[in-house]
């Protein structure tokens, strides 16, 4: 259950179609835009700079599931989405506490019921035969300590989507070659490759991580985020929403009048109704 263990698999959610039009969507972007972050590129506030990913955050089967998840019809977008291309990882949570004082949510939210705010992890490639996907520590939402909490490594396929709190530990692909028995191998690989072509670490784990994209495809991911219509989920898109706008350096807050007309036709609140102060913020 999403509330004791922080996080829930939903199987087959997207068809092969529509993984293939996100995959589109998400490589075009990235021809010429994009942050460089993390060994790749990454987009913050997607859900308002990229308008071809509008569809995807009222999709039938997301406002299904999240209403499930919740526990009620009365669910709110928090406007957040994060799209990435090629990004490595490590273990953090995602409540901002490494971001900003108090975190999104103003102040160590890690024993608070009522505050449910969850991002779907999705990966537009299969995760089940490698360790490219996400990992999780269990339990991890109910306390601060980022290295504590039974590790489970989650298989995916395309079309396959987690659900996680946003203050459960997790991270993403953290080697270049995301493969368990490859862990001692990939660092000899770069000595060799040192050896061979007299090119430094950097340059030679550059080289290795190339030839796995050129191998297994580019890896492609979309985070995006609802919760309960509570002071949390507020707090939580209001202050994510800043830490979008920093990393943006632009002032684009609100989605597309289409997308905005998708959710109220959908009874789905939106978090944007809150964002006015960053309006003047952004301004000053
Ligand atoms: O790269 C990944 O798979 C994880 C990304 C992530 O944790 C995030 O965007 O917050
Ligand atoms: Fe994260």
């Amino acid at each position: 259950m999403i509330q004791t263990d922080g996080y829930m698999v939903i199987r087959n959610v997207f068809s092969a179609k529509e993984i293939s039009s996100l995959r589109k969507t998400v490589k075009n972007h990235f021809k010429n835009q994009g942050l460089l972050a993390n060994s790749g590129l990454t987009q913050p506030n997607a859900a308002v700079e990229v308008s071809d990913l509008g569809w995807l955050f009222y999709h039938p089967k997301i406002l299904d599931v999240m209403r499930q998840l919740l526990g009620q019809e009365d669910i709110m977008f928090t406007s957040h989405c994060d799209i990435h291309c090629r990004t490595l990882s490590a273990w953090h949570k995602d409540d901002g506490m490494g971001v900003m004082e108090g975190g999104y949510f103003g102040f160590p939210a890690y024993d608070k019921e009522d505050c449910r705010v969850y991002k779907v992890a999705l990966y537009l490639q299969d995760h089940a035969q490698n360790i490219g996907g996400l990992t999780v520590r269990k339990g991890s939402h109910k306390f601060a300590e980022v290295d504590k909490g039974e590790e489970v490594y989650i298989k995916t396929k395309a079309g396959d989507i987690v659900v996680f709190d946003v203050r459960l530990n997790h991270t993403g692909q953290q080697d270049i070659l995301p493969f368990l028995w490859l862990e001692k191998p990939n660092f000899l690989l770069r000595k060799i490759m040192k050896k061979i072509f007299q090119t430094e670490a950097k340059q030679s784990k550059k080289y290795l991580k190339k030839l796995y994209e050129i191998l297994f495809g580019e890896r492609l991911s979309i985070f995006f985020t609802y919760g309960l219509p509570n002071d949390y989920t507020k707090n939580f898109s209001v202050n994510n929403m800043k830490r979008q706008l920093w990393q943006n350096k632009n002032a684009n807050i609100f989605l597309s009048p289409a997308t905005r007309q998708q959710f109220i036709k959908n009874n789905v609140l939106v978090a944007e109704e809150y964002f006015s102060e960053l309006v003047n913020e952004n301004k000053s």
